[in-house]
């Protein structure tokens, strides 16, 4: 085997100079500097299904958020969680080995971890619409053959797709079988459970989806072909910026990351005053609401609005079915997350929050500690995973009365229709959708919950963003000594001021957080601070 993945190594070879991470969200770059990562990332692939007995490992190619030059390739572990922490440090080794010692290094992992190569290897993977898409597929399949292992081409599909897939495909014939193991079974089950949860509701007015031009679009537009049409029940879906041939309009200006760190809506954007609008990113795991109110403008609904707006209505059908005492429900947020919210979440609706580095990987985690965890990026990207004890109480809990019954019935729809391995843009966007029919609500009745501090979010490139390093999640900076002393005064000076600063793990930058009591205050905290790191980040090459 060694020498077939040294000839196929030999056609993917490492760009001279380069150090590869996997960072946030597995390795992200400029598509032309991916080539060898993505075929040394089918290497840790096939090793890693062998290292758990031939179970299926998933891989994706997409640099969601990022620009359409960009691409990224991360790994998919069978349930459909992210990666093993563990495992993205021998991604990162073999994706910096020089070209001649891959199989050496490929050997060594399989010698140090016990892995036995006559086990099976099983992958499947997929992509976005990104034009370098195809090519980098190639060198994942390069990878996979000479590793000698089986794989599924998925071709387009949503990040949140390819993990469902991953834990079907894992799951198939068992009593936990997730579902049929097709793009098909997906849009059925999505849909199936949303019929059921919307059973005597009924959605108000239409909501407009903005695409981000990304692979949202196509997958949205085959999801609206098995949900209801809004006469029979559904709700009145208008897609925008749904355009994947043009390659240079992904995410621009448009999509989930614009519309929250620029806090307006995309300028193409035809929604008039109090219209319903959501944006999904360029893989389709995150989602932002937004819509204009004609008193004070435009006005963000975004992740933490939507955990908020989540874990109120599922603890309020747990009260209703009479499983509150015996359910652990909490919120999952990371450091971005408004103080406000935070606030809202313990005080109004008296549940725990705990806060965690950003990162999908590490929120899914936490979350899971809990019966029904609520977890969400401010930037949209989250989910609620119920444990096996919550799903047996939906499921065998005796109603006494029909109010109860139908509780009940919500919650079984729900834990249906909500993607349990990762935040899931198109069935959150449903998940919305059935709470606001439920509550009769409007946008702006969601948005009076609780108000936000004032917060901006800004990208500030210094010269070495690996010179910023974080505890307490990410809350403080430990590098470079004393710039948190600085940011600690700077930030007393504010009413309700706070602020952090972090290195990005999907872009070269280092990302400044702030928030106060008005708005000058927040973009002031944040423009002093922003000049600290700049400062204290050395000038960029
Ligand atoms: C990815 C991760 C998210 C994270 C975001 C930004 O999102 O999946 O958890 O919040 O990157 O991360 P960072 O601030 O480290 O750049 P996506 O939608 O790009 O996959």
């Amino acid at each position: 085997m060694a020498d077939q993945i040294l000839a196929a190594s030999n056609k993917h070879p490492k760009p001279v100079d380069r150090v590869f991470q996997y960072g946030t969200a597995g390795f992200r770059m400029k598509a032309t500097l991916l080539d060898s990562v993505v075929f040394r990332v089918g290497l840790v692939a096939a090793l890693r299904s062998r290292k758990l007995g031939g179970q299926t490992i998933g891989v994706m190619i997409t640099a969601s958020h990022n620009p359409p030059e960009d691409n990224g390739v991360k790994l998919v572990d069978p349930m459909g969680e992210m990666l093993e922490n563990a495992w993205e440090a021998y991604s990162t080794e073999l994706a910096n080995a020089k070209d001649e010692d891959v199989p050496k290094v490929y050997q060594s992992l399989e010698e140090k971890l016990k892995i036995n190569p006559e086990t099976p290897a099983r992958v499947i993977y997929a992509r976005d619409t990104r034009p370098s898409g195809p090519k980098l597929v190639q060198a994942l399949v390069d990878a996979l053959e000479a590793a000698g292992a089986e794989y599924t081409d998925y071709k387009l599909l949503t990040t949140p797709q390819l993990h469902y897939l991953t834990r079907c495909t894992n799951t198939e014939g068992t009593p936990q079988s997730y579902g049929d193991v097709s793009e098909k079974g997906y849009y059925e089950k999505l849909s199936e459970a949303f019929v059921r949860a919307m059973k005597g509701k009924k959605a108000s007015g239409a909501v407009t989806v903005d695409c981000a031009n990304g692979v949202g679009g196509p997958k949205l537009a085959e999801l609206l072909k098995f949900l209801p049409k809004a006469s029979a029940g559904g709700v009145d879906i208008k897609i925008i910026n749904d355009d994947v041939l043009k390659a240079e309009v992904l995410n621009h200006e448009c999509g989930a990351d614009y519309v929250k760190t620029k806090q307006r809506a995309p300028p193409s954007s035809k929604a008039g005053n109090n219209d319903r609008c959501c944006s999904l990113d360029g893989d389709a795991d995150r989602i932002i609401y937004y819509f204009n109110d004609p008193e004070h403008g435009f006005r963000l609904l975004d992740g933490d609005k939507i955990a908020t707006l989540a874990a109120s209505f599922i603890g309020d059908l747990a009260r209703e079915a009479r499983l509150i005492n015996g359910l652990k429900i909490g919120v999952v947020q990371t450091a971005y997350a408004n103080g406000a919210s935070t606030k809202y979440v313990e005080k109004q609706l008296g549940l725990p929050v705990v806060c965690t580095p950003t990162g999908v990987k590490w929120l899914h985690h936490a979350a899971t500690k809990f019966d029904v965890g609520v977890y969400f990026e401010a930037n949209g990207h989250g989910t609620v995973v119920f444990s096996q004890q919550a799903l047996k109480a939906f499921h065998t809990k005796e109603p006494e009365s029909p109010a109860q019954a139908a509780a009940l019935e919500t919650l079984r729809a729900l834990s249906d229709l909500i993607n349990q391995t990762v935040g899931d843009a198109l069935s959150d966007m449903l998940l919305v959708e059935i709470i606001l029919a439920h509550k009769s609500w409007s946008p702006r009745e969601w948005d009076l919950t609780y108000v936000d501090l004032p917060n901006r979010l800004v990208r500030v490139e210094v010269g070495d963003r690996n010179l910023f390093k974080t505890t307490d999640a990410e809350r403080k900076l430990v590098e470079p000594q004393g710039i948190q002393d600085q940011i600690d005064t700077l930030v007393k000076k504010y009413k309700d001021g706070r602020s952090f600063a972090r290195a990005s793990g999907t872009e070269d930058a280092v990302r400044v957080y702030a928030e106060a009591a008005t708005r000058s205050e927040a973009d002031d905290l944040a423009s002093k601070v922003s000049s600290i790191v700049k400062l204290e980040g050395g000038s960029k090459q």
